[in-house]
């Protein structure tokens, strides 16, 4: 009992299949050279030894032993695989045919010898055709099957074909789809060696960190409904909008009744050659879901006089030629009399359980008047001469091959096979020596006007049409030319540009966030955090804004920060600015009262001088005030709060000269001693008073202007969307120091000024003066926590404000109780009244 075949010869993985299969032309011959002779590094396969081995005494052991199979002995026959498919297929015939060596005649029944075969259609039936053919060393000519699988000249060593191999078309589809951007693309694969191998080398190729694949799905080869609705599910519920779909028409038909059914629409297809032109599909019922298809043919060729033959057809030419008989009768939808060519059945019509089952047995029988040309189906429509085109090249390589052939014997010159450089005969010839002349042939062979060149895989490389689907005025479908593919990638980039992604792009000012177990393609958008951008579509991260920048409010772009200071121009500012000058008007005016009243004794009580050194240190006071105003620079910030501060010591220390002089007058009603000291204050001292004290506060600024000036500062902390301008005080221990002077100041004035605040002379000089002080004081006081709740610009509108007021509080208290007298009650204004003492000074 033979149990199997065993392999104990091995061919070690040889890595140039070209150079192999070369080789294997060369030398093969069936007869005389067992193949597995042929390959030279063929060594021993001790392991597979040890199995066959194995086999044998497992054998023996059961042979020997009573207790199984009692009377029966087993044999074996060992055949060797040589670990390749042929020597396999080749055996397996051997071992059914239970002769060792099977032995084709390679002839036909008339006795002519058999020369090539074409065919076959599809690449499975190819496939499986090829490796017996191959066995044998028969060549073989495909014209359609054009999967990936045929290439390989080890399994199918005889195959060449007149079709590009789905490498070149599935390149071309990855193109297409990477030329569109098209992100997340579903896939339909005939459930052969054509769709599957054809999809899985676009997935191959177009696969990238930019593009996924949505879906995958199989269209049965035996019809099945469910199998078929799962698919449709599938394409319904994807959001992927581009979908290629590699089949034969007659595949994907079923598929295609269902799709248009569950009224699926707004997909792109891209369709694989096998039926971008295929009447099945194009038709106009289907153009609602399949317009726009896009899809790779092959090259369009013209057959000359081909329609005039394809028109010489008439069943009764010949009574045996039963397809013409079955041609005539599905055509005209009758009956051909005296025939037993059954009635047609068009099987793929109901195969969808959708449409009745059509039954053409009609009771009409054909006239064989009906006239060809009437017809309006694929058979005679020869625009589109793709497939066909092929099958007749094809054809044209076998006979160039013959002829080549023929040539060889006749022209008496050396051939092409070894021993001795031999030639075959024309009427005497083998597969093998066929299959030689073909190769050499197939590879300069100028066809019409074309030049097809067949490499070493048996694979022509043509280029392919790129067309689209587009709908003519008829409503029938057009396939426009819309590019061509051929390899280098130019193509036409006149499409409509639909968009296929998994979701929507991140628009700029989001990033991609990866969704944890989702294909690459499928992602989050997530907003740039503030302060940064993204300005492309689908960035994978977001960068920050430089320093002086933000982000915009999509977040992509960054946009200078506005820039926050208290400007001139608006409205706050120009109030403030206002008032400040309205201010300086009023001193003035105070002074001008002065200077006409100089003479009275008002004016000359307590040392004029100083009334008007206060009116001069009050303007000074409130124009400082603008400084505060406009865009902060390095000099305006150094000199704002010094200014105000020198303003403030000068204006509080002439009024210190003045309530010292009260305070002492003062105390002289009550001791002797103290009228002494104040008979020895001399005006001068007043004078010196306010001397030493601005020298004081100059030191104290100067001090602080060369050892930490304020600087200006954009304050970005505070606010993001802001640029700050602010002055930085520098040190806040001179600043305290400084205006602490000027408190100290203010507070002896105050005291000094309290105390003597009964006294009526001078027009009670002094209770005004407290009067000030306390204004000034309400002011500073609640100036510090209306300064340190603010922010920006209202912080400087603070200072202002606190500036303005005490300025004016000073200037009310002290200045406009006497100008009232001086203009309005001249009367009083005489050396009684005011106090002739204190006037004395004056003097
Ligand atoms: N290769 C397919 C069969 C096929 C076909 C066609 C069938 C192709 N083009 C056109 C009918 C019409 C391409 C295969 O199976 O390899």
């Amino acid at each position: 009992l033979p149990l199997t075949l065993f392999s104990i010869w091995t061919l070690p993985r040889v890595n140039n299949m070209d150079e192999y299969a070369a080789f294997n032309f060369f030398i093969y011959h069936p007869h005389k050279q067992a193949l597995c002779k042929s390959f030279l590094p063929c060594r021993f396969n001790f392991r597979g030894y040890r199995w066959v081995k194995a086999m044998i005494h497992a054998i023996n052991d059961i042979n020997k032993r009573d207790d199984i199979l009692p009377n029966i002995t087993l044999g074996y026959q060992i055949y060797d695989t040589c670990y390749t498919m042929s020597k396999t297929v080749e055996n397996s015939l051997a071992f059914l045919t239970g002769q060792n060596e099977t032995t084709p005649v390679f002839r036909c029944s008339s006795g002519a010898p058999l020369a090539a075969v074409v065919g076959a259609g599809g690449s499975t039936l190819s496939i499986a055709s090829s490796r017996i053919l191959g066995l044998y060393y028969f060549p073989q000519i495909g014209y359609a099957s054009s999967s990936l699988l045929l290439s390989d000249k080890y399994q199918f060593p005889t195959y060449l074909r007149t079709i590009p191999s789905d490498q070149v078309q599935s390149e071309g589809m990855a193109d297409l789809v990477h030329h569109f951007g098209w992100k997340w693309i579903g896939t339909i694969a005939a459930d052969d060696d054509y769709g599957k191998y054809g999809v899985k080398a676009f997935k191959e190729k177009v696969e990238n960190a930019y593009t996924c694949i949505a879906f995958s799905e199989t269209i049965p080869k035996i019809y099945s409904r469910a199998k078929i609705l799962t698919v449709v599910e599938t394409v319904k519920l994807t959001n992927a909008t581009v979908i290629v779909v590699y089949s034969s028409d007659i595949d994907f038909h079923p598929l295609m009744e269902e799709l248009i059914i569950s009224n699926i629409s707004a997909k792109t297809w891209i369709a694989s050659e096998a039926w971008i032109t295929s009447a099945l599909i194009a038709r106009p019922e289907y153009f609602p879901l399949l317009g726009g298809t896009i899809g790779f043919a092959i090259k369009r060729g013209e057959i000359p006089g081909l329609k005039e033959f394809l028109l010489d057809l008439h069943p009764s030419k010949n009574p045996d030629d039963d397809l013409a008989i079955e041609f005539w009768q599905t055509a005209f939808n009758c009956t051909w009399p005296n025939s037993n060519v059954p009635y047609n059945t068009d099987n793929r019509k109901n195969v969808t359980g959708h449409e009745n089952i059509t039954d053409f047995s009609s009771d009409q029988l054909c006239t064989g008047e009906e006239n060809l040309e009437d017809l309006n189906n694929t058979y005679l429509d020869v625009s589109q001469l793709r497939i066909t085109y092929n099958v007749y090249k094809a054809v044209f390589a076998v006979a160039n091959a013959l002829e080549l052939l023929r040539l060889c014997k006749e022209s008496g010159e050396a051939g092409p096979f070894e021993p001795g450089n031999t030639c075959a005969g024309i009427d005497d010839f083998e597969p093998w020596q066929v299959c030689r002349h073909l190769q050499i042939i197939i590879h300069f062979m100028h066809f019409l006007d074309e030049f097809v060149h067949i490499d070493e895989k048996g694979d022509v490389y043509t280029p392919y049409d790129i067309l689209n689907w587009q709908r003519n005025e008829t409503g029938e479908i057009n396939f426009v030319k819309v590019g061509i593919f051929n390899m280098t990638g130019e193509g036409n980039k006149e499409f409509r540009h639909p968009r296929s992604t998994c979701n929507d792009n991140c628009q700029p000012g989001y990033r991609k966030g990866i969704l944890q177990g989702k294909p690459s393609c499928c992602y989050d958008c997530i907003q740039c955090a503030e302060g940064q951008i993204s300005s492309i579509t689908d960035a994978r991260e977001c960068t920050a804004c430089p320093e002086d920048h933000w982000s915009n409010e999509q977040r992509s772009k960054c946009v200078l920060k506005e820039v926050e200071f208290l400007a001139y121009g608006e409205a706050l500012g120009m109030t403030l600015i206002a008032l400040s000058i309205f201010g300086v008007f009023v001193v003035l005016a105070v002074t001008g009262v002065y200077i006409k009243h100089r003479a009275t004794p008002l004016v000359r009580a307590n040392d004029r001088d100083l009334s008007f050194l206060i009116q001069y240190s009050l303007i000074v006071t409130l124009l400082t005030s603008i400084l505060f105003i406009g865009k902060p620079e390095d000099w305006s910030c150094q000199s704002r709060q010094v200014t105000l501060a020198l303003g403030f010591s000068l204006c509080l220390s002439c009024v210190l000269g003045k309530t010292v002089m009260l305070f002492l007058t003062h105390l002289a009603k009550n001791s002797k001693v103290a009228e002494k000291a104040r008979m020895s204050f001399k005006p001068i001292f007043q004078k010196i008073i306010v001397l030493l004290s601005v020298l004081t506060e100059v030191g104290i600024c100067t001090a602080y202007l060369i050892l930490e000036p304020p600087r200006m500062y954009k304050n970005t902390q505070f606010t993001t969307l802001k640029i700050i301008f602010e002055c930085d005080e520098g040190s806040i221990v001179y600043l305290c120091v400084m205006f602490g002077f000027d408190v100290f100041l203010a507070i002896l004035c105050f005291l000094t000024a309290i105390v003597s605040r009964k006294l009526p002379n001078n027009f009670n000089e002094a209770k005004f003066v407290t009067f000030g002080m306390l204004v000034f004081f309400i002011v500073w006081i609640s100036f510090v926590p209306a300064y340190l709740s603010t922010r920006g610009k209202f912080k400087v509108a603070v200072e202002i404000f606190a500036i303005l007021a005490s300025s004016f509080g000073l200037l009310g208290c002290i200045f406009v109780p006497k100008c009232y007298i001086i203009l309005l009650k001249p009367a009083r204004n005489t050396e009684e009244i005011v106090g002739g003492r204190a006037t004395t000074n004056d003097k």
